[in-house]
């Protein structure tokens, strides 16, 4: 289990991350919702990443320990995901999150949007305090990404051919883009060469495409219970995912439902049969499975450590999860 390899330092992030808020917050009513996603509760996979990524870096450039600066890349990346999670389920008026109810089902939608703007205003002062520039450049194009990704997936490509590259375009800014710009990050820190933080930057991107192929697919085959947040979702919300586009190549029925975004009775229900009896869902995880082999090709440049493997396992983790 990769998480094992720096359990103790993911733990120690979350305090840090409670206590910068803390810090700004005071007592404010903003400090409960503000600390309400970091309960150790999460899958904590991008620290998880990050940290594991700043090791291996670390030891490939002969250095033994986590850096702070590379720690606190850790604290960022976390709290950009967590904020804009907070901001996605008021986009997707979504009532459950990480097994419990969301801030926007508790605080509703006007202090969820302020919570989610606090968090990330917390994080930029994270980052600055790090001192370099290069880094409050790459960390910062995870923001634009995030809400270009989230835009594009409001709209629909008319073209059939363009379609999975919209989406796959969405995918790499909507979730990898994090991953891959925050391992790029700490490869920064630990001054590794160009290659090397191409290296990271490209484990980071391939991984985080696959976690998002397969967050999808489960979407299609999981259930709220297991997810700790609604399943079935993602129709209901117009999206037209990896499992959907290759089952309308198989039933070209589904083209005009995409266009419409599901929207007339019926739409959800048809599709979703349609999906299940078509190769999608497989196609799909085969898709995953790729990224995360071409991950661990990257990865692999790396000397041999226990964390590099510790990435591998990663790939494997985001291949195998139920959750
Ligand atoms: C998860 O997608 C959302 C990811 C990015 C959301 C970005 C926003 C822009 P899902 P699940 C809201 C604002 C960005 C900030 C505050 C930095 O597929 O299935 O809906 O987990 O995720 O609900
Ligand atoms: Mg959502
Ligand atoms: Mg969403
Ligand atoms: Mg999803
Ligand atoms: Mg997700």
């Amino acid at each position: 289990d990769p998480l094992k390899l720096v359990e103790k330092e993911v733990s120690l992030l979350t305090d840090d991350i409670r206590k910068e808020l803390y810090n700004s917050a005071g007592s404010g009513d903003i400090l409960e919702p503000a600390q309400y996603h970091f309960d150790g509760k999460g899958k904590s996979l991008r620290p998880m990443v990050v940290l594991l990524a700043a090791k291996a870096c670390n030891i490939h450039e002969g250095i033994n320990s986590i850096l702070p600066s590379q720690q606190k890349i850790g604290m960022v990346a976390e709290m950009i995901h967590t904020a804009s999670l907070v901001h996605d389920d008021v986009i997707d008026a979504s009532d459950t999150r990480r097994g419990k109810p969301s801030v926007f089902k508790l605080w509703g939608q006007r202090k969820a949007i302020l919570t989610g703007d606090f968090i990330l205003s917390v994080s930029s002062q994270v980052l600055a305090r790090i001192g370099n520039k290069e880094v409050v450049g790459v960390m910062s194009l995870i923001l634009d990404d995030l809400v270009r990704g989230e835009f594009m997936q409001l709209g629909s490509k008319e073209d059939e051919e363009k379609r999975f590259n919209h989406y796959l375009k969405k995918t790499y800014k909507k979730t990898a883009s994090l991953i891959a710009n925050s391992c790029k990050s700490v490869a920064i820190l630990s001054n590794c060469s160009d290659e090397i933080v191409e290296v990271l930057y490209n484990y980071g991107k391939h991984a985080g495409i696959a976690f998002q192929l397969i967050d999808d697919l489960l979407d299609f085959i999981s259930n709220e219970e297991l997810l700790g947040k609604p399943a079935a979702a993602d129709l209901k919300l117009g999206l037209a995912t990896a499992p959907v586009l290759f089952a309308s190549q198989q039933y070209p029925e589904l083209h005009a439902m995409i266009m419409r975004r599901f929207n007339e009775p019926g739409d959800v229900e048809k599709a979703w049969q349609l999906v299940n009896k078509s190769d999608g869902l497989e196609h799909t995880r085969s898709m995953a499975r790729q990224h995360c082999k071409e991950a661990v090709f990257q990865i692999n440049k790396l000397k041999d450590s226990v964390e590099r493997r510790g990435l591998v396992a990663v790939t494997e983790k985001i291949l195998s999860r139920q959750k």
